[in-house]
């Protein structure tokens, strides 16, 4: 068939107009998944001063060095608002000397930094030069240098001289070999460990890329309740796979090993940790994994403690166990064990048992092991203390455990930026030799990956700054929950002065607004059971008394909390005098650990004047008052946020605003059917009667 000229040019047009449409689609599609690694185009004198920059790359065979340069290049680009590269210089050969003035260079084999990632960011033949000790510290200055003026910083002012606070700064990923995610609320897993290895998902590279740009360096890729299948030769390949591509992205893999293997599939009689043939297993297991991955990072562990097998089955130590693990790795990595450990048989307090049996240990793990414990003594609660164990092991290294992916903050869809929750245990002075951030400095931070397969990575936009949050605050404890949320709206919705000034104080807000919604003045722990979605602090008749919430509010007609003082279980004196001394008192500690230490009565007098039942209604409140402000203030940055984000967003702060009255609600009837007290004059009535909230079911809820 012979086409006119005229049809021809008028398809010749469509398919332009049909290109240009979808250039244009893909330039404004905001579905989340570029993080905050967006390098939204600058403005003004910020968008005049990038644009003056030429780039000159010091050519180097390295492929961190080529990732740094290429994201260099790629993040000027984008926030000069050009396609690609114009008005950048990349060289050929080694660095041209003199340079071009006001330029940008790198030296990533500088002796005079320190290894391990540091990086210094000076003005040099009057531009600015990036230089590390090793070339990951490359990486991490050019990312942080896109950061600065991301910010809109002027490059002529800018001065780093930064190195990581800790050594090991991971992500712990809870998810099973069938892509199914343990407390993930974000879609499947990031592995598909069946198309491994084979295939790997660009997602995965993309991943290291964005732990990478906040100084994330490592990830155990299976969950604590682990599968022995990754311990197999099968999963050998796939392993090594991830850990190619994730390689230069300074990002090293470990997995989680399940203890009872050398049975599971290793098909000996024993997983006794002192049975030699056991030893040998380990030690062959561990060879070939560094065979295939010579900077395998090493083995996560949770042992003996919620059904999953450990050395206590044969009669060993935690250090036994953790030991004959570490001495098949040997130098070559570490083997990090979970404090989380609470017994079936030990009816002492639970908050009491992690410490009890490590404490007794200091001193003798093998000095590769790492002792992993979460950043309060039962669980991820909206609030908690500091755990007792951060101070009290000197002679073992610890780490914090932090859980990104929110199963008791509200999961996917509540808002909750977590950065002033890891702060206030962080910066707790332990009173045995320094803040937490102190104690835990030789070793590392570890976090719960709230990362799946939702384009937006983390279940909701907001819950994208948790994952960065983590990871700044890995690198830099002292950094400021403002100052971290700040950069992140900055980089990753608008850098508008009316877009940060409100969306910034509604992010340091949020959890506190979730801590009172759902369990105020230090309760803890009143989840329904399971998937932990929505109150149930009526619940009381499971087999295990701690799996009750009945069993942490110890509400009864005479009053509601804990009593963890000397009249009590005294976990109180697991503290250091000096901190001990803060808690002792009901009159006088800061509220907010009030019902964790202390069992009151309803009518105690708290210094608002209120007694207990008004002050806990009145924290209720205004939690949910505080949700109800954070929708309106981001109903009113409509105007600074693309309409997808803001749809999105919009949406989960009205589901987050219904679900805190259903908490509030739930609560306060249940606690007047305990406590028989009226409600305090002007407040309004649960919406429903007490059996409603106690018939509700969620049997779908997701990530149990
Ligand atoms: C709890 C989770 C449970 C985990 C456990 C852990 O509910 O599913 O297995 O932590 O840390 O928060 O091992």
């Amino acid at each position: 068939m012979i086409m006119g000229r005229g049809l021809v040019n008028r398809l010749l047009a469509l398919i332009a107009a049909c290109a240009a449409l979808a250039v244009a689609s893909a330039a404004q599609a905001e579905d989340g998944y570029r993080l905050w690694l967006r390098y939204a185009p600058l403005e003004g004198e910020a968008l005049a001063r990038v644009r003056a920059l030429p780039l000159v790359v010091h050519a180097d065979q390295d492929p961190t060095v080529a990732l740094a340069g290429e994201e260099l290049v790629h993040g000027l680009a984008k926030l000069r608002g050009e396609e690609r590269r114009p008005g950048v210089v990349i060289t050929a050969s080694r660095l041209a000397r003199p340079l071009p003035p006001g330029s940008l260079s790198f030296e990533c084999r500088d002796s005079a930094v320190p290894p391990g990632g540091a990086f210094a960011i000076k003005p040099a033949d009057g531009g600015l030069r990036i230089s590390a000790g090793e070339p990951i510290g490359c990486l991490y200055g050019a990312f942080a240098l896109l950061r600065e003026l991301s910010l809109g910083r002027n490059p002529a002012k800018i001065d780093l001289d930064e190195r990581p606070a800790m050594p090991l700064r991971l992500l712990d990923h809870w998810d099973d070999p069938n892509g199914y995610v343990l407390r993930g609320y974000s879609g499947r897993s990031i592995f598909d460990w069946w198309k491994l290895p084979e295939h790997l998902d660009q997602r995965l590279v993309d991943y290291a890329r964005a732990d990478a740009s906040i100084g994330i360096n490592g990830a155990v890729v299976n969950s604590v309740n682990a599968s022995p299948l990754f311990l197999t030769d099968r999963y050998i390949p796939k392993l090594r796979r991830i850990a190619d591509a994730w390689r230069p992205y300074g990002i090293r893999l470990y997995i989680c090993a399940r203890f009872s293997a050398p049975k599971d599939v290793g098909g000996l009689p024993t997983a006794d940790p002192l049975d030699p043939a056991v030893q040998a297993w380990w030690k062959a297991r561990a060879d070939a994994l560094y065979a295939a991955i010579p900077d395998f990072g090493g083995f996560l562990v949770k042992a003996n403690s919620e059904g999953e097998p450990g050395p206590q089955d044969y009669h060993r130590t935690h250090a036994e166990g953790a030991n004959t693990l570490a001495r098949a790795v040997g130098s070559r990595g570490v083997v990090i064990w979970r404090a989380f450990v609470y017994s079936a048989e030990d009816q002492t307090d639970r908050a009491k048992q992690a410490y009890n049996e490590f404490v007794p240990l200091d001193g003798q793990f093998e000095p590769n092991v790492i002792l992993q414990v979460k950043n309060g003594p039962v669980d991820f609660q909206p609030r908690e203390p500091f755990h007792p164990l951060f101070g009290a092991m000197p002679h073992t290294r610890l780490m914090f455990e932090g859980q990104i992916t929110k199963e008791y903050l509200g999961q996917a869809t509540h808002l909750a930026y977590l950065a002033p929750y890891w702060k206030e245990v962080l910066d707790a002075q332990t009173g045995r030799g320094g803040t937490v951030a102190q104690v835990i400095a030789p070793a590392g931070m570890a976090g719960v990956a709230n990362t799946g397969s939702d384009r937006n990575w983390s279940g909701s936009h907001f819950n994208q700054a948790n994952w960065y949050a983590f990871g700044r605050l890995a690198w830099d404890p002292t950094l400021s929950s403002a100052q971290i949320a700040r950069e992140w709206a900055m980089q990753t919705f608008s850098r508008e002065r009316g877009f940060i000034g409100k969306v910034v104080p509604m992010m340091i807000a949020s959890r506190e607004a979730v801590a009172e919604y759902m369990t105020p003045l230090g309760l803890t722990h009143q989840m329904a059971t399971g998937h932990h979605y929505g109150p149930g602090p009526w619940i009381c008749n499971l087999k295990r008394p701690e799996w009750n919430p009945c069993y942490y509010s110890r509400a009864d007609k005479g009053g509601i909390g804990f009593d963890r003082t000397a009249s009590g279980s005294n976990a109180l004196a697991q503290y250091a005098p000096s901190v001990a001394a803060q808690w002792a008192d009901p009159r006088t500690i800061d509220e907010d650990y009030l019902l964790w230490f202390h069992h009151v009565p309803w009518d105690f007098r708290t210094p608002s004047g209120r007694p207990l039942w008004g002050e806990l209604v009145y924290r209720y409140d205004r939690g949910v008052a505080t949700v109800d402000e954070m929708a309106a203030t981001w109903a009113s940055l409509a105007p600074y946020v693309d309409p997808e984000r803001f749809a999105d967003t919009a949406d989960f702060l009205r589901i987050q605003s219904r679900e805190a009255r259903w908490w509030r609600d739930a609560s306060i009837a249940y606690w007047q059917s305990i406590n028989g007290l009226p409600l305090p004059a002007g407040t309004r009535p649960p919406e429903h009667s007490l059996d409603y909230y106690k018939a509700l079911s969620f049997p779908e809820a997701p990530g149990e």
